[in-house]
């Protein structure tokens, strides 16, 4: 069978995160990401390590066929690429922020201004859809310090904790974009290689549906089993094993983690202990 290519970050803040969903998925490739390429051991499958920049073109032309790659670099390139699935890691958003003295009044503000960015294409077409005319300075990298040098007057770039704006004396004004990992894929794909996009899909899916869930096990006397049942949303009706210990029963089931804390209290308060909840690796459901 022919490998299926998936272009990866290489050394950069998305490639650890992309080895290790993929290895969640069953998928383990052979060396670290710091080579141009890995073989996975248990799936046809080959990895090519690049600068994120290039990953939306190497998807679209067919050099590999899947790529993992932020959002915003993707619209940023404006590539035309199926995006197939969304991993949950490299969140972060695109601001605008002036400097922290600066009054701020609106998006109007920023008519005849210069804004300093290494994201272009977003930029203007924000300004764009908000009818301003700015002038946009384009920068490869530390952004965040072109107002101070008297370079632009405010700046538009990726923000996660907000700390580097923080410490540059820059304030946040104007979320334009929130992004995060993506799963893209060829628009192109033979029907062999769809076969196998469909498989590493359903993984993913299994192991994100995992994430959402913990598998919860308590004790319960059997006079509170039909109290602690309605307090467990689960995803079927609990499992109920009869405990050594005369009077008890084990009960274990399925809860999502949001209602988690809020679940804990409630079987506490009717008696339910020795309470133990655990991670699930993966869930079909
Ligand atoms: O070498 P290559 O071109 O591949 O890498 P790169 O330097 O272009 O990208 P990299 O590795 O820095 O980031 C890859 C992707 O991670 C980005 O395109 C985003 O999708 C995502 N991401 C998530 C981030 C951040 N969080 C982030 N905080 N990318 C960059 N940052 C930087 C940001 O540029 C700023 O300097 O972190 C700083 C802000 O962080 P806070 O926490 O201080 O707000
Ligand atoms: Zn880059």
């Amino acid at each position: 069978m022919e490998n299926i290519k998936i272009a990866i970050q290489k050394g950069g803040r998305l490639s650890e995160k992309s080895v290790e969903t993929l290895k969640q998925c069953g998928i383990n490739l052979s060396n670290g990401f710091n080579k141009l390429k890995a073989q996975a051991s248990n799936f046809p499958l080959e990895a090519l390590f690049l600068r994120d920049d290039d990953i939306p073109e190497y998807v679209e032309t067919g050099v590999a066929q899947l790529g993992v790659v932020g959002e915003n670099v993707l619209i940023e390139e404006n590539a035309d690429v199926d995006i197939v699935a969304r991993l949950g890691f490299g969140k972060c958003r695109m601001s605008i922020a002036i400097p922290r003295g600066d009054a701020y009044k609106g998006i109007q503000d920023f008519q005849g201004k210069r804004i300093a960015t290494s994201y272009p294409k977003i930029l203007q077409k924000f300004f764009d859809d908000n009818n301003i005319k700015a002038e946009i300075h384009v920068i490869s990298g530390s952004v965040e310090v072109a107002p101070s040098i008297g370079l632009a007057d405010g700046v538009f770039d990726i923000v996660s904790t907000g700390s580097t704006l923080a410490m540059n004396g820059l304030k946040e004004v104007e979320v334009v974009l929130h992004s995060e990992a993506v799963l893209i894929a060829n628009k192109n794909l033979s029907l062999e290689y769809k076969n196998m996009l469909e498989d590493i899909l359903f993984r993913l899916s299994s192991v994100q549906e995992a994430r959402k869930n913990k598998y919860i096990l308590l004790n319960s006397p059997n006079e509170k089993l039909e109290a602690i049942e309605a307090i467990l949303p689960g995803i079927n009706s609990p499992t109920i094993i009869p405990l050594a210990k005369k009077g008890w029963s084990s009960v274990h089931s399925v809860i999502t983690e949001d209602k988690f804390w809020q679940v804990i209290g409630k079987l506490k308060a009717e008696g339910a202990e020795g309470i133990l909840v655990v991670p699930i690796e993966k869930m079909f459901s």
